[in-house]
């Protein structure tokens, strides 16, 4: 499979790479990281990092922007996306002669000549080391030091239960092998507005409990504007609100008036989440899912099922 992928990429003189909407730092760090990789490897090929630039997480690198022009003779390669229309800045993979697909998310829609998909894998940013050690890629430091990044930022810091001896390995030889300084990007990962800081002690100490262990917290624009955040950045808070143990699935709900929707983030530590999420615009990961709502009334019938959910986890769990 990786052996495959390197030659067909080897093939092609133009290469697009893709990842989701609203990318994060192991969408970012897996196609900016290739990028440089397959560059590095093939100084003479055109490849782009597609997709809207993010402002949050800029130290992550530059996307290229491209004009939509003939990609009749290009290669697309679709990386952490399950489905089609998530795909960020490709509306129609069809244009392009050949698609790669590389996920660690439970498939959705199945495209790609070549579909690497694998969701025991901690993240796209682990898929690409791999590639790299199992092909003639040349890994740059550069790259590196993206790669790592998102994959300590998917796996919560080696927390998830993802984190594998794979990872372990392939983490210590790139760090053998480029001297990245690894404890040094931690402060781009990880430094913090005080308004994001303010606004998790609000969520702290507002947020909803059930008796079954559902936790939900509503943000309306109206919070998010007081505390100078935006709705992304809010809904990227419920990484905090784990190992509670009141707690089993929290939830937050982010009113995003330029985009007309809410943005639900839900997490778990027991209950599989992902499939009630694909209900309601949305999906994800067993643990860790997201989803869009038209507006605040969906939110009611999401809370109840997700609480349900709960109930019969305590339920099933007891008799055992
Ligand atoms: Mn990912």
């Amino acid at each position: 499979m990786k052996k495959a992928i390197y030659w067909k990429i080897r093939r092609f003189n133009k290469i697009y790479i893709a990842r989701h909407i609203g990318a994060d730092p192991d969408a970012l760090g897996s196609s900016i990281g290739l990028r440089e990789i397959i560059k590095e490897t093939f100084p003479k090929k055109e490849v782009y990092a597609i997709g809207a630039s993010s402002t949050k997480f800029k130290y992550m690198g530059q996307v290229d922007k491209v004009k939509e022009e003939d990609f009749s003779d290009a290669l697309l390669i679709v990386l952490d996306t399950p489905d089609l229309k998530r795909i960020d800045g490709v509306k129609n993979i069809n244009e392009f002669k050949d698609v790669i697909k590389i996920d660690h998310h439970p498939a959705v829609d199945n495209f790609g000549s070549i579909s690497w998909v694998d969701d025991t894998e901690s993240s796209v940013c682990q898929m690409i080391i791999e590639l790299v050690y199992a092909t003639k890629f040349k890994m740059t430091k550069y790259a590196a030091e993206r790669l790592f990044m998102g994959l300590v930022s998917d796996t919560n810091r080696f927390l998830f239960y993802y984190t594998s001896p794979k990872t372990m390995s392939l983490v210590a030889r790139l760090i053998n092998d480029t001297h990245i300084d690894f404890t040094s990007l931690y402060d781009d990962l990880y430094a913090r507005p005080l308004s994001e800081i303010r606004l998790q002690g609000y969520m702290f100490q507002n947020m909803i409990v059930t008796e079954n262990g559902f936790a939900y917290i509503k943000l309306t624009d109206e919070i998010i504007r007081k505390f100078e955040v935006d709705p992304a950045s809010s809904g990227n808070l419920v990484n905090n609100f784990n190992n509670i143990n009141e707690v089993l699935v929290w939830v937050t709900f982010s009113e995003d008036i330029k985009q007309n929707q809410i943005r639900v983030n839900a997490r778990s530590r027991g209950p599989i989440i992902n499939k009630v999420l694909e209900k309601y615009n949305g999906g994800g990961h067993k643990f860790s899912s997201g989803a869009r709502l038209k507006n605040f009334d969906e939110m009611e019938d999401l809370i109840k099922e997700l609480d349900d959910l709960c109930k019969n986890y305590n339920n099933s769990n007891k008799k055992r």
